[in-house]
């Protein structure tokens, strides 16, 4: 007898019944697959057809053109952020749901420079993913309005660069539309909150995934990537009780920050309170205090809260910091009570490897915006 045909048969050829499988995320995506449209993805295709002229008479898939002017192939064609349209007259943007938008600004770092390369880093590897996520069941290409403004003039000066990222982030807030902003060192955090803070009426909470506080008056004699919320929590509306800080620790936690952080009274988790924490637990810490009488939440993330072995493209690597899906379920859990903008720091191409710091930056940026799709958490949707 054939050994296939002996070994086991009694286990494999069973008549019990199954578990209960529906219950299983994998079954429930598959079902979710089913019931997204497929009207913006047609459009592009038609699109596509008319602007890139139909295929060569060789090519069966009528789908393809001749010139690229869609998602396919993902290794080539113009990239922007994911392949959305680049609004090249900002004063449209206002139509848009969400505006990615790069800070390539790299003069508030204190060791590695690099961040000013940000930008064009995540949009390169941006063009690896579909607009689709299974565990979601989200496609924003069906669900959003998605542009890229490209990047702001930030010109080598701290404080003029400053206030370009403010006069930009306000801008596209002011007009109804998600900033989704490619840093870009940390120090972008103070001018991009404080144009949300223009924007917004009543207390702007902040929540920030980091392994360093960021929260010194100074450094070095200047405003660098180590002090956005000393400066950004003395806004008025952005009150420092209102900072949550996730992820902090290790050795390169200025002092001057900590006693100033201790002075304010931001909240601050360590690596090891989440742990023991769990993710829920932290979330619901998390949100609660930095929705506390708020009308809005400022998202910042910095790629270096993750561990050093994930992220070799950033400025300032620290080692024990989140496995990349703590770090992603953390922005689901917080983009499921909605934020005001999002912003996406310390990439630093030059020292990447294979683009994986890219990657991880981007899928934060996607996984947030797939959340807000999904918890019903943006502004205006597509008409059909
Ligand atoms: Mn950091």
């Amino acid at each position: 007898m054939p050994f296939h045909q002996s070994h086991g048969s009694d286990y494999r050829e069973h008549n019990r019944d199954l578990p209960d499988l529906s219950a299983l995320s994998g079954w429930i995506a598959q079902d979710a697959e089913e019931k997204i449209p497929e009207t913006q993805y047609r459009k592009e295709v038609e699109r596509g057809l008319e602007l890139g002229l139909p295929g060569a008479d060789s090519i069966t898939d009528p789908d393809i053109p001749v010139f690229q002017r869609g998602e396919l192939p993902h290794w080539s064609g113009i990239n922007t952020f994911l392949k959305t349209p680049y609004l090249e007259d900002v004063r449209q943007v206002g139509d848009y749901d969400v505006a990615f938008v790069g800070a390539p600004f790299d003069i508030g770092t204190t060791y590695r420079s690099g961040t000013r390369f940000g930008p064009q880093g995540m949009r390169r590897i941006s063009s690896l993913y579909t607009p689709y996520n299974f565990e979601l069941g989200v496609d924003l290409r069906e669900s959003l309005k998605m542009c890229d403004v490209g990047d702001i003039f930030c010109p080598s000066n701290i404080t003029k660069g400053h206030d370009q990222i403010t006069k930009g982030v306000a801008h596209i807030l002011s007009s109804g539309t998600l900033p989704m902003i490619m840093g870009g060192d940390h120090s972008i955090g103070y001018p991009c909150v404080r144009g949300v803070a223009e924007c917004i009426e009543g207390k702007i909470g902040i929540i920030h995934l980091d392994r360093h506080v960021d929260t010194q008056e100074k450094d070095m004699d200047e405003i660098m990537h180590t002090c956005p919320w000393f400066h950004a929590t003395n806004i008025p509306n952005c009150p420092p009780t209102n900072l949550v800080q996730l992820g902090i620790g290790g050795w390169q936690v200025p002092r001057a920050g900590v006693k100033h952080g201790k002075s304010m009274r931001s909240t601050v988790l360590t690596i090891d309170d989440i742990e023991t924490l769990g993710i829920d637990k932290t979330l619901e810490i998390a949100l609660e205090v930095a929705w506390k009488g708020a009308s809005a939440v400022y998202l910042s993330f910095d790629i270096d809260s993750v561990d050093a072995g994930f992220v070799p493209g950033t400025g300032w690597p620290e080692p024990g910091g989140y496995l990349p899906r703590e770090a992603l379920a953390l922005l689901r859990g917080i983009a499921k009570e909605g934020i005001a903008a999002m912003e996406v720091v310390e990439v630093a191409p030059p020292y990447d490897i294979s683009d994986i710091t890219a990657l991880l930056a981007v899928r934060a940026m996607m996984d947030t915006l797939a959340t807000l799709v999904k918890y019903d958490r943006i502004g205006g949707k597509l008409e059909s």
